[in-house]
């Protein structure tokens, strides 16, 4: 693990200037290194200002995004897929504008449930159009990685089999996966074993529960997660996501379907994600020295 990370949204909706300020000097009181925004609208803030305020705290930011219908890089309609391939590009520029190093996400299709079965000109127009987006990405020295989730935020990547075979077909080495445990409860056979047949093309991991909540609440056996990324040796970031309704952002709560509380007070949540995460790397080190595994 390079940098452990935390969502923004565990500290604020992202409204407003204010929020976001507060939420990476909470993050960095909390000891995390890196920060994810989502949705970060460029008009809306100063990212100078929150730039500077990144580098003074030693927090790295990422940003990550799912696209609206009417910007489907994964439609059949050229308008929508040109429409769609700009709002990425702006979304690039952010990122670079506000000192980031990725750019992560449902980037390929639209953040929601479709109620159409996906299609092969759609994939393509997708692949077609992240391919570019990937030459901007590399321009500007951001990492560009695809969130591959589950069946009810989108109909195209759902599983790290899909989400290498779509890189391929993009023919970029400047792409790489954003696996989420949250998401790879409901879809992989083994989770485990989609990290280690990501390898090397596993660009950032979102630790979540499986109710989104408290790291240990749910189902997930993170022993196997950590082991395979030992495995793998999967030196990027990885970054804690939970929500509840206690912090509500219009797009983002409503796409991931955030109904009730998991949580309602931060701070301890913070505190023992980052807890758990490390106590978790440091169980999953000493199963490897100690195992007879070769
Ligand atoms: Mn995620």
């Amino acid at each position: 693990m390079r940098r452990l990370g935390i969502h923004s949204f565990v500290w604020t909706g992202g409204q407003t200037q204010d929020g976001l300020e507060m939420a990476l000097r909470k993050s960095a009181e909390h000891g995390y290194r890196t920060i994810e925004f989502a949705y970060l609208r460029p008009e809306k803030f100063d990212l100078g200002r929150l730039a500077k305020l990144a580098q003074s705290l030693d927090v790295e930011i990422g940003v990550t995004m799912g696209l609206p219908l009417d910007r489907d890089v994964s439609s059949e309609d050229p308008g929508v897929v040109a429409a769609g391939k700009t709002m990425l590009a702006d979304a690039v520029r952010a990122v670079r504008d506000i000192g980031g190093n990725k750019l992560g996400g449902i980037l390929y299709s639209a953040h929601t449930k479709y109620n159409r079965q996906p299609t092969k000109r759609g994939w393509d127009n997708s692949a077609a159009a992240i391919a570019e987006t990937a030459e901007l990405a590399k321009s500007c020295g951001v990492d560009l990685v695809l969130e591959v989730v589950n069946r009810f935020e989108t109909n195209l990547l759902n599983t790290t089999a899909q989400g290498l075979k779509f890189i391929g077909d993009t023919g970029s080495d400047h792409v790489r996966l954003h696996l989420d445990t949250f998401h790879m409860n409901i879809e992989e056979a083994n989770p485990a074993a989609a990290i280690r047949l990501a390898g090397d093309k596993l660009g950032y991991f979102h630790i979540g529960e499986s109710n989104r909540g408290f790291l240990g609440d749910g189902v997930i056996n993170f022993d196997l997660i950590f082991d395979a990324l030992l495995d793998i040796d999967y030196k990027r970031d990885v970054v804690f996501e939970s929500f509840s309704t206690t912090v509500v952002d219009e797009g983002l709560s409503l796409a991931c379907a955030i109904w009730r509380d998991t949580w309602t007070d931060n701070d301890p949540l913070a505190a023992h994600a980052r807890k758990f995460i490390e106590l978790k790397m440091d169980e999953a080190k000493r199963r490897r020295a100690t195992s007879a595994r070769p």
